[in-house]
C-alpha cells in the first residue's frame, strides 16, 4: 500500500476518534442519555475494512457502530441528532447509539449480540439475487462467536457461498466475562470447520488489517464465498462510558502492565480505586491505541500530522456545533 493511503486511513481513524471523543463530552454533560458503547481502539479494524468498500457493498454492525458508520460516509450530524434523542436523528431518535440505520448506504447495527451474522448473509444473499457483484461486512467482538446465529450465518454463508466478510474484532472481554474461560479452540479454526478462510491480525495496526482484509475482499470479489478476519484489539474505556473497570483487578496481565500505578493505592476509599482504575485505562490506552501507533508511523512528517489534526478538530466542532443547534441545545 502507498503512504498517500496510510494518511487517509490516519484522517478516517481520527475522526472517527473525535467525534467519540465529542460525543463523551455530551454523554458526560447529561445531554445523551443511556449506555454508551464506544469503539475507541477499534479504529483500525473499521478504517482497514471500511476503506476498501464501494458503493452498493453492506454493513451489518454490533453495539460499537459509530466508527463504522461514521467511516462510511453517512452523514455525522444525522448521527449526532440520533444519539441526542432527536426527531431529525438518523432514525428519528428513536434507535439511539444502538439501532442506527442507512437505507442509502445499506448500513445496519443492532445491540443484539451475534445478530450482525445473520444480517450481513442477509444482506449478501439479496445482492447475489439482484446478480449484483456486491460484498456484505459483518462486524462483531469475539462474544458473538459463541451465538448460535453467528455460527448458523456462517455455516449458510459457507454452503451458499456467499460474498460475506465475518469481521471479529478480538479484546478478550465480553463485558465483565474473560472470554478464554468461555471459549474453547480457535476461533479461525471454527471459522475453517464451515470451509471459510481465515487471517488473524493485530487489530491496532491499520496497514496489517488492510492489507489481510485486501487479499480476502478481492478473493470475494471474484466470486469467492465469505472470509473470517480475527483482529485483536483493546477498549480502554472498558465495556461502556463510565465503565468502572473494575474487572482489571482479576486480570494478571493487566495488573503487571500497570503496576507503578498500583503503588499509588493506599487502600484507603473505594473512590481512590475508582479514580486509580481510570488513570489505569489512560496508560492502556496509550500502549494499545491504534492511532497513536499510526501517528508514530507517520512522525517524519510532523507538520502535517498537526495540521490533519486541526482540520479534523474543526470539523468535528462544526459537526457538534450544527447538530446542538438544530436541537436547539446549547453546549454547556
Ligand atoms: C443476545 C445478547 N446477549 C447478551 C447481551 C448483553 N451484552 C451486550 S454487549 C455484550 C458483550 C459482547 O461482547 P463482545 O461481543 O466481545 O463485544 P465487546 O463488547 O467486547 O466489543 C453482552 C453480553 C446482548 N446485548 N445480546
Ligand atoms: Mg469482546
Amino acid at each position: 500500500m502507498v503512504e498517500a493511503e496510510v494518511w487517509q486511513l490516519y484522517r478516517d481513524m481520527l475522526r472517527s476518534r473525535l467525534f467519540e471523543e465529542a460525543v463523551t463530552d455530551l454523554w458526560e454533560k447529561g445531554k445523551i442519555s443511556g449506555e454508551m458503547h464506544l469503539g475507541t481502539g477499534e479504529e483500525a479494524i473499521i478504517a482497514g475494512v471500511v476503506s476498501q468498500l464501494e458503493e452498493g457493498d453492506a454493513m451489518a454492525v454490533d453495539h460499537r457502530g459509530t466508527p463504522p458508520f461514521i467511516m462510511r460516509g453517512i452523514d455525522p450530524v444525522l448521527i449526532l441528532l440520533e444519539f441526542l434523542g432527536h426527531s431529525m436523528g438518523l432514525c428519528n431518535g428513536k434507535g439511539g447509539h444502538m439501532h442506527l440505520f442507512s437505507k442509502e448506504h445499506l448500513a445496519a447495527s443492532s445491540g443484539i449480540v451475534g445478530s450482525s451474522g445473520p444480517a450481513a448473509t442477509g444482506f449478501a444473499l439479496a445482492l447475489k439475487y439482484q446478480k449484483q457483484k456486491k460484498i456484505a461486512v459483518a462486524f462483531f467482538g469475539e462474544g458473538a462467536m459463541n451465538q448460535g446465529m453467528m455460527l448458523e450465518s456462517m455455516n449458510l454463508a459457507s454452503v451458499w457461498n456467499l460474498p460475506v466478510l465475518f469481521v471479529c474484532k478480538d479484546n478478550d472481554w465480553a463485558v465483565s466475562t474473560v472470554t478464554n474461560n468461555v471459549t474453547g479452540g480457535k476461533l479461525i479454526d471454527r471459522a475453517k470447520s464451515f470451509g471459510i478462510e481465515g487471517y488473524e491480525v493485530d487489530g491496532t495496526d491499520v496497514e496489517a488489517v488492510w492489507k489481510v482484509v485486501n487479499e480476502a475482499i478481492s478473493k470475494m470479489r471474484n466470486n469467492g464465498g465469505p472470509q473470517f478476519i480475527h483482529a485483536h484489539c483493546v477498549h480502554k474505556e472498558g465495556h461502556f462510558l463510565g465503565d468502572p473497570l473494575l474487572r482489571y483487578y482479576r486480570d494478571p496481565n493487566m495488573l503487571a502492565e500497570v503496576a507503578d500505578s498500583l503503588k499509588e493505592y493506599s487502600g484507603e476509599s473505594l473512590n481512590e480505586v475508582l479514580l486509580l482504575l481510570r488513570k489505569i485505562g489512560g496508560q492502556l490506552k496509550k500502549k494499545f491505541d491504534p492511532i497513536v501507533f499510526t501517528q508514530k508511523k507517520l512522525k517524519t512528517d510532523a507538520d502535517r500530522l498537526i495540521q490533519i489534526e486541526e482540520e479534523v478538530n474543526k470539523e468535528i466542532k462544526q459537526i457538534v456545533n450544527k447538530a446542538l443547534d438544530i436541537g436547539g441545545m446549547k453546549n454547556d
